[in-house]
């Protein structure tokens, strides 16, 4: 078993327990065991074979025990037990925003509701409103968080797609006879969640590559096995999270591949549109062939095709029927920012607030990713449960910021925060300690229930605040997990607009907010964006790429965004705009 089985395995016995009832003291025990186990740098068998897992903080010879039979012979019948002395249905439940343990186990015990069907039943009926604890709004609330589970059902973080997919990809590009290959579908197109993984593969005999593909390792399933597609269920752990989707591999022959490369990719809406062209030139386009009865196009990849259709080529990022085709035809697609345009990145927490790492691990793992510039955003003072900075401790990182650049070669801080956006549109600190800052992220970390009104007024107010550079996480939803809060953005660009402000693409994989629509009205407005890791830990600084990924499918050159700047111009660019607020 690898780290990452044995983490879930533990993670999996916290959760039992705690539905069981358990005090929370023994089940955070496996939770924090996980952890410690997944973040081990060294080879847990050689641990346990050298006897030291006793040794690691947090592990006693109660679960190290477990550990030990989970590695050396791959179960645990003290899980098996658990999890047969519950419903299954317990664990689906807890997948329902705002239901955690507890709650479960309440409605377990007075209702006997053991799956998310009943549970919905018995909020349809009024059931759950009644139970002490509940309430008519928790009882809306779990109904509201069933609907989004139907509404994600299925669907994967980019990230986690990409691991995946990356994974087999490799792979198949081993397998004897293979000529071109890729991931298509909304993979390639760096969608941010994805369903399904859809391989292509060129060769001139399709039968080995089908028979390899279904014993590949990560395969759990094989869903259908036919002589040119196969389907099947595959798992892997990506960044320590299991993941498992289908996959689907198809075979062609060369000649056909780019015209299936662009197929696969899509988005349908987008085929549609390329289909609908080709008719207008007499000509029928499909999986295989850009051809009529009396001729066929030979195109040697997806630009040929393009043009034969009368259009410059388009990313596989911007192909959504957004307006693409149009600019294709007036040859005015952008070109689009990549990864290696990223000279520095602003919104990222340290030590001094909810941070893994220290300001100068920090910044010297900017350096090794090749950035000019790491700029800090810690929290402000009244996000108390992510240790955010008093005023004193500010100046106190000011002065080490100072020492750590005079220090330093090769990569410069930048003195920033993350302040919070109050209840009532304020900013977390007075005026005279952000005016000692370079630049201000604002964002809104808490009240998120309000109406779409009074957020959209609140957030709007700050942005109408002098010292504000540029606006976090702009609706602070976790994909798949928790949606955005309500708010106007349409009417939030336009301001931004009005008062010249940048907005963040948060390239976390788990908030890829602004989202790409809105990155590309932004860009329409004339906002300036600003790619930020929002990095808590020297791991999470290349998470930009993400974020890039975000700003091409939202049309953006690297002229649109801010931190594609050399340090010198930002620098420039931040003190001109704080002159404009003492002026
Ligand atoms: P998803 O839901 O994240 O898997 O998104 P896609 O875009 O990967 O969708 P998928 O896997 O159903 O299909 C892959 C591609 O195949 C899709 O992007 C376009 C193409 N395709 C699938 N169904 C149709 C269709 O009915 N018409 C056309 N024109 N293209 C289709
Ligand atoms: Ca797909
Ligand atoms: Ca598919
Ligand atoms: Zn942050």
């Amino acid at each position: 078993m690898t780290k990452d089985e044995v983490a879930d395995a533990l993670n999996e016995i916290g959760t039992l327990l705690e539905l069981k009832g358990e005090n929370t003291f023994r089940s955070n025990a496996y939770h924090n065991a996980a952890r410690t186990i997944q973040q081990l740098p060294d080879d847990l068998k050689e641990l346990i074979e050298q006897n030291k897992l006793g040794e690691i903080r947090g592990i006693g010879d109660a679960l190290s025990l477990k550990i030990t039979t989970l590695v050396t012979t791959g179960k645990l019948p003290y899980l098996e037990d658990l999890r047969a002395s519950l419903p299954a249905g317990l664990v689906q439940m807890l997948r329902i925003q705002g239901l955690g343990p507890k709650k479960v186990k309440a409605l377990y015990d007075t209702l006997q509701i053991d799956t998310i069907e009943k549970l919905k039943l018995a909020c349809e009926a009024g059931e759950v409103a009644k139970l002490k604890g509940f309430g008519d709004k928790t009882q809306q609330k779990i109904l509201a968080g069933i609907a989004h589970l139907d509404k994600i059902a299925g669907r994967v973080r980019i990230d986690l797609a990409l691991g995946l997919g990356a994974a087999l990809l490799e792979q198949v590009r081993e397998f004897p006879g293979v000529i071109r290959s890729e991931l298509c579908g909304s993979v390639r197109r760096r969608k941010e969640t994805v369903a399904d993984l859809d391989i292509l593969v060129s060769s001139k005999d399709a039968q080995p590559i089908m028979d390899a593909f279904v014993k590949l390792p990560e395969v759990v399933e094989v869903l259908a096995q036919g002589p040119t597609k196969s389907s099947v269920l595959a798992a892997m752990h990506v960044h320590g999270e299991k993941v498992t989707m289908q996959a689907d591999l198809r075979v062609v022959t060369d000649e056909q591949y780019p015209f299936a490369l662009l197929y696969f990719t899509g988005s349908k809406e987008h085929n549609i549109r390329l289909r609908q062209r080709a008719i207008e030139r007499e000509l029928t386009l499909n999986e295989y062939a850009l051809a009529n009865e009396k001729k066929s196009v030979k195109c040697k990849d997806e630009a040929e095709i393009f043009k034969a259709l009368g259009l410059e080529y388009i990313p596989p990022e911007m192909r959504e029927d957004r307006g693409e085709i149009e600019a294709g035809e007036k040859k005015a697609i952008p070109v689009l920012i990549e990864e290696r345009d990223i000279r520095g990145v602003f919104h990222n927490h340290t030590t001094y607030s909810d941070g893994a790492h220290t300001l100068e691990e920090m910044a010297l793992m900017a350096k090794r990713l090749g950035l000019e510039y790491f700029g800090v955003g810690d929290h402000s003072q009244s996000l108390t449960i992510a240790r955010g900075l008093p005023p004193g401790a500010v100046r106190k990182q000011w002065a080490e910021i100072d020492r750590l650049n005079k220090k330093l070669e090769g990569v410069q801080i930048i003195k920033g925060t993350e302040v919070d956006i109050l209840e009532d549109g304020s900013l977390d600190y007075d005026d005279e300690l952000l005016a000692g800052f370079d630049y201000v992220v604002a964002s809104v970390h808490s009240v998120f229930g309000m109406t779409e009104e009074v957020m959209t007024a609140r957030v709007c107010k700050a942005l109408s605040h002098p010292a504000l550079t540029m606006l976090g996480h702009a609706t602070g939803r976790l994909l798949l997990r928790r949606e955005g809060y309500k708010i106007n953005l349409d009417e939030v660009l336009k301001t931004a607009a009005k008062y010249g402000k940048m907005i963040e693409i948060n390239a976390q994989p788990t908030r890829l907010d602004l989202d790409w629509i809105h990155v590309k009205r932004a860009k329409e407005l004339g906002i300036p964006i600003v790619i930020n890791p929002d990095a808590h830990s020297t791991g999470e600084l290349v998470l930009y790429k993400y974020g890039v990924q975000v700003a091409r499918r939202g049309w953006l050159g690297k002229d649109d965004v801010f931190n594609t700047r050399s340090f010198a111009e930002v620098m420039k660019e931040l003190k001109r705009r704080k002159q404009k607020v003492t002026a």
